[in-house]
């Protein structure tokens, strides 16, 4: 089995930049559904107080779309579609990473302020994901040939 490898650039990441409104009281931004944010947002959650750490993830889904935003602190996702890995930052309210259906994810470096807010296209389904990583790896390939 050929190995996963880590590569910058390899357009796993993808952004959604979001206009900061407010005043010298300070920022908000806002979705617009099907404005700023091209897809059908069926559920909303957000992941927070995670322990030091501790890392989150570690699945795929076969069809879900998620826009995560760090609304407040850090952590660092990764992203793997079976071939390629590429990591980034979430760091910033203001950008939203797109994250699409059989593509495996891993949530590290949680900050303790942390705030991952998911904008997800789907209700929840724990059918849908995929949590065993030799199985995504077999699925994400085949789709491929
Ligand atoms: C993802 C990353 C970014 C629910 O009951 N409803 C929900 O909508 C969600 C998302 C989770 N849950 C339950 C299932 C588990 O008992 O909450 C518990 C924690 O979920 P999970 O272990 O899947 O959490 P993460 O942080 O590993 O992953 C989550 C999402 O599940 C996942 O879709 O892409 O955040």
């Amino acid at each position: 089995m050929s190995q996963v490898r880590l590569e910058r650039g390899a357009g796993l990441i993808k952004w959604y930049d979001f206009q900061a409104l407010g005043d010298e009281r300070g920022s908000l931004v806002a979705f617009e559904l099907g404005q700023a944010i091209p897809l059908d947002i069926k559920r909303v959650y957000y992941l927070y107080g995670t322990a030091l750490g501790v890392s989150r993830g570690y699945h795929a889904h076969h069809n879900l779309t998620q826009l995560a935003i760090c609304v407040a602190g850090r952590c660092r996702m990764v992203l793997d579609n079976g071939t390629t890995r590429e990591e980034a930052w979430l760091d910033s309210p203001t950008k939203g990473l797109l994250i699409e259906k059989m593509i495996w994810r891993e949530m590290h470096d949680f900050s303790p302020d942390c705030v991952l807010l998911v904008l997800a296209t789907e209700h929840y389904d724990e059918s849908d994901y995929i949590r065993d990583y030799q199985k995504f790896l077999t699925e994400a390939r085949n789709a491929k040939k």
